[in-house]
């Protein structure tokens, strides 16, 4: 299947005069999955999709290179029996109901990072909505230049591009209206408890099961696009991570004991996402902040915050609108931090 490479962005081809490859092989996909098993004669993928019954084959093998296990016979034609756990755009899309989040969904295989695609899909003019989801990254990245660990096929990695009307200051509240997206999602499709710890973590219990790095072009008074990415541990063994990571991980089929279908999770995030930003638009700001606070498990809390250059201790009182964490000093005296790690000291 095609790669391209652009600066530091690697991808697959999405040309939109041509057919896009993946667009080919969702169509011969949802062909399968109508039949429920039965046989798909060449002639009449070939006629449907209006490609040449070479192409066609040719995307049958693609197709089971990528682990598609597909018998055919000569008379008979193409039958899928096993598909692989692979995110499809097609099937991200199918019967959701969304306003803005997720009109326009693109799926790589393999990527440096989904937030430098979305970024330069930013850059570009794609409308907001936009939602570019990988399989694997290269380079993910967590905030302040660390990293984030993408191994491929099990977990979620999704980048999502906004244009809010919104001063920069307040730009964090997309992080936080993700990061409640992120842990309601999660809670609708596994059960599990999710809570937020600031500014961007997401924990079961106290381990991390997913991050959130926003990041935005933007004039002084004038965001120009935000990029929120999502990276959720879904079906990663814990044990493939190193150790000492800032705060221990887990994954939510760790934490169910099964597989957690990627596809629905994300399909919920997406629907949550768009219904959140939504009510953004209609109630402001200080609607998100207040069920932030709600959520939030940093808040009342003594924590230690580290800081570039010093660490300071004291008692997390509250968050502001524009995302910073309110710490009352031992002396008295308040701070507002917006950038940094907190550990939660009781
Ligand atoms: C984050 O940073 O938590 C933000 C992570 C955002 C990742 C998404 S994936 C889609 C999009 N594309 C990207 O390139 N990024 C976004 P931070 O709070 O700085 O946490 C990073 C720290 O978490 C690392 O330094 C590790 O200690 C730890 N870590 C790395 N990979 C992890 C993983 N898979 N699960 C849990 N912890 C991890």
């Amino acid at each position: 299947m095609g790669e391209y490479k652009h600066g530091h962005i690697s991808g697959k081809i999405i040309n939109k005069e041509m057919k896009p490859p993946e667009l080919i092989d969702d169509l011969i996909l949802n062909m399968f999955k109508e039949s429920k098993g039965a046989f798909v004669s060449g002639q009449t993928m070939s006629n449907k999709i209006r490609i040449s019954r070479t192409a066609v084959w040719k995307h049958i093998e693609g197709l089971r290179r990528e682990g598609y296990v597909i018998v055919s016979t000569p008379s008979r034609g193409y039958s899928l029996v096993v598909a692989p756990d692979k995110l499809s755009a097609s099937e991200i899309k199918r019967g959701i109901n969304t306003k803005t989040i997720g009109r326009e969904v693109q799926v790589f295989n393999a990527v440096v990072s989904t937030n430098d695609i979305a970024m330069e899909m930013g850059a570009r003019g794609m409308q907001e909505g936009l939602v570019i989801v990988a399989e694997s990254q290269s380079h993910g990245r967590g905030r302040l230049g660390r990293t984030w660990i993408s191994p491929g096929n099990v977990n979620i990695y999704a980048s999502i591009l906004f244009r809010p009307e919104l001063s920069p200051v307040y730009a964090p509240t997309l992080t936080m209206m993700a990061s409640l997206a992120t842990a309601t999602a999660i809670s609708k499709t596994t059960g599990l408890e999710a809570k937020i710890k600031w500014p961007n973590d997401i924990l079961i219990g106290s381990k991390k099961v997913s991050g959130i790095l926003t990041e935005m072009n933007a004039e002084e008074e004038m965001i120009n696009y935000v990029v929120v990415g999502i990276g959720i541990n879904v079906n990663m063994r814990v044990g493939d991570l190193p150790d000492g990571l800032r705060i221990p991980a887990t994954s939510l089929m760790e934490c169910i004991g099964e597989k957690v279908d990627r596809t629905a999770l994300l399909k919920q995030l997406i629907e949550t996402i768009d219904s959140d930003y939504d009510g953004l638009k209609n109630k402001g700001i200080m609607s998100v902040v207040k069920r932030w606070r709600e959520n939030c498990i940093t808040l009342n809390k003594k924590v230690k915050a580290t800081l570039p250059g010093e660490v300071i201790t004291g008692v997390a009182e509250d968050v502001t609108q524009q995302g910073g964490l309110v710490i009352k000093m031992a002396e008295g005296h308040t701070k507002v931090i917006y950038a940094g790690d907190i550990t939660i000291l009781e």
